[in-house]
């Protein structure tokens, strides 16, 4: 063969340049596509608890969950406290025998109060909490007002909806102003000395949404 023309030897030069080129354009390509994913994302930092777990119902009960959190977060977990969740509220039976001012006392160390039991889910929900046969006291007294039930949240048991007496309660003895989630009476309420020791129910946070009437009148709950 005869030596290469330096025609041919030009176009050779060009096939190459070609090649070249051709290179660094599917390069260039493949690196637009890369930047256009941006970055690699970094994972989410798992959230630290109480970030609820469980489903949530209703609009009111999520807010309340939004509010409670904001306002705890950072500072204190009920959930390594011994709490349960329930609805983005905070429910623990504490299985130590108190007076109820004492086991209020206890409640609101813990930025909380006495359970509010004001709707029959929420009720039943402390119920199950309760292992055993012990008597609980809730969130219910008329210590202020004798005839007028109120829950530890400032609702009057009467503009609810819900309650759940033991038969002929709550008795009209003086002095039975505190109540209790009573065992031998499948822990439904009664009325008893606020003085007993018993176990009680804490809860954290704004509680079930119970529709009760924060301006009902005074009558007897
Ligand atoms: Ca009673």
């Amino acid at each position: 063969m005869a030596c290469p023309s330096p025609l041919d030897k030009i176009e050779r030069l060009k096939a190459k340049i070609d090649a070249v080129f051709l290179k660094v354009n599917r390069t260039s390509g493949k690196l637009k596509e890369q930047g256009g994913k941006g970055f690699p994302q970094i994972p989410d930092v798992p959230q630290p608890s109480p970030t609820p777990t469980t489903s949530i119902e209703d609009v009111n009960v999520t807010q309340g969950k939004t509010e409670f959190q904001t306002s705890t977060q950072g500072y204190w977990n009920p959930s390594t406290a011994g709490y349960t969740e329930r609805g983005g509220s905070f429910y623990k039976v504490f299985r130590t025998r108190k007076n109820y001012t004492s086991a209020q006392q206890t409640c609101e160390a813990d930025g909380g109060h006495l359970a509010v039991a004001n709707t029959e889910a929420i009720n039943n929900f402390i119920v199950q909490q309760i292992s055993g046969r012990n008597d609980s006291w809730i969130g219910l007294n008329n210590k202020n007002s004798e005839g007028t039930w109120m829950w530890a949240d400032g609702t009057r048991l009467a503009g609810c909806a819900f309650s759940n007496w033991a038969p002929k309660q709550p008795s009209m003895n003086q002095g039975q102003k505190c109540v209790q989630m009573w065992s031998s009476r499948r822990y439904k309420w009664d009325n008893t000395l606020c003085h007993r020791l018993k176990y009680f129910t804490c809860q954290i946070g704004p509680g079930e949404d119970s529709n009760c009437d924060k301006n009902a009148g005074r009558r007897s709950g």
